[in-house]
């Protein structure tokens, strides 16, 4: 019994020997089956994911090539909206300058008319005060009597240079119209002969005054006129003196020197 015991348990031993030999078989191929799976499955992952990989990076790669090109097309359109809108601003700008150019222009015109119309006027005025400064002297200088002044010089001259004098103040050597006239040359002359506007020198005998007219009747001295041809202009004498015993006009030399009157008109002061 118990040597049965012994061979069951020898058997079983064997037995469990066998089974921990199979059972580490099975183990071994479990293990081997596994890593095949293994190899299988990694190769089959390998096989299987390369060409996904590279249908994605080619995706990703196509995708890339599209944002760039949207992002260059993007750029070239904001770069030619910059373009215009420098063109239409600088074209505004430019526009701008031009219109205040020719307003400047149309300006600087009217200021250079503005300033010849300154200078015209400065121009009148400035010959104004020279004939008011005329015009004071003569009414300083100058001895009023009715409608007329009347100057008397202190120097002597021939008749022409004494006529010059007249006439450069816009006067002229005195017409004798009436007697009132007359005795008014002899108070202002006192005694001293002087020049008056009448002579022959155009035609002898003929006798007219500075402003043209002829001569109708005067206040001549006894036995004037008598110089002929020789005495061609004519000087008044006051009253008589030892040089002029008779007073009244004398036909004299023309190239006598005399003192003169002048006469102006108020119409010619006015006018002057
Ligand atoms: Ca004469
Ligand atoms: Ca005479």
């Amino acid at each position: 019994m118990s040597d049965d015991i012994y061979d069951d348990v020898i058997w079983t031993e064997s037995k469990g020997v066998k089974t921990e030999r199979v059972e580490m078989m099975v183990e071994v191929d479990i293990y081997e089956s596994a890593d095949c799976v293994k190899d299988h499955d990694f190769r089959t992952e390998t096989n299987t994911h390369q060409p996904l990989q590279r249908k994605g990076s080619d995706s990703v790669r196509n995708r890339s090539s599209r944002a760039a090109a949207v992002c260059l097309v993007l750029l070239c359109v904001l770069l030619l909206t910059a373009v215009i809108v420098l063109c239409v601003h600088i074209h505004t700008k430019s526009t701008n300058y031009t219109e205040e150019r020719n307003k400047l222009l149309n300006k600087i015109s009217n200021l250079t008319d503005e300033r010849d119309g300154l200078i015209f006027m400065n121009n009148n005025l400035t010959n104004e005060r020279d004939q008011l400064r005329n015009q004071l002297q003569i009414c300083a200088e100058w001895t009023r009597y009715q409608s007329r002044f009347y100057y008397i010089s202190n120097e002597k001259a021939n008749w022409t240079e004494s006529r010059r004098y007249c006439t450069e103040r816009g006067a002229d050597l005195i017409i004798i119209n009436n007697t009132e006239e007359r005795d008014f040359v002899k108070n202002m002359s006192s005694a001293a002969a002087v020049w008056i506007g009448l002579t022959d020198s155009a035609v002898e005998n003929t006798w007219k005054w500075v402003d043209g007219s002829t001569l109708t009747s005067g206040f001549w001295a006894n036995g004037e006129p008598g110089g002929h041809s020789t005495e061609n202009c004519v000087m008044n004498v006051p009253e008589p003196t030892q040089e002029w015993s008779q007073l009244g006009w004398h036909d004299f030399a023309c190239n006598k020197a005399l003192q003169w009157i002048c006469e102006k008109r108020i119409s010619q002061l006015i006018l002057q």
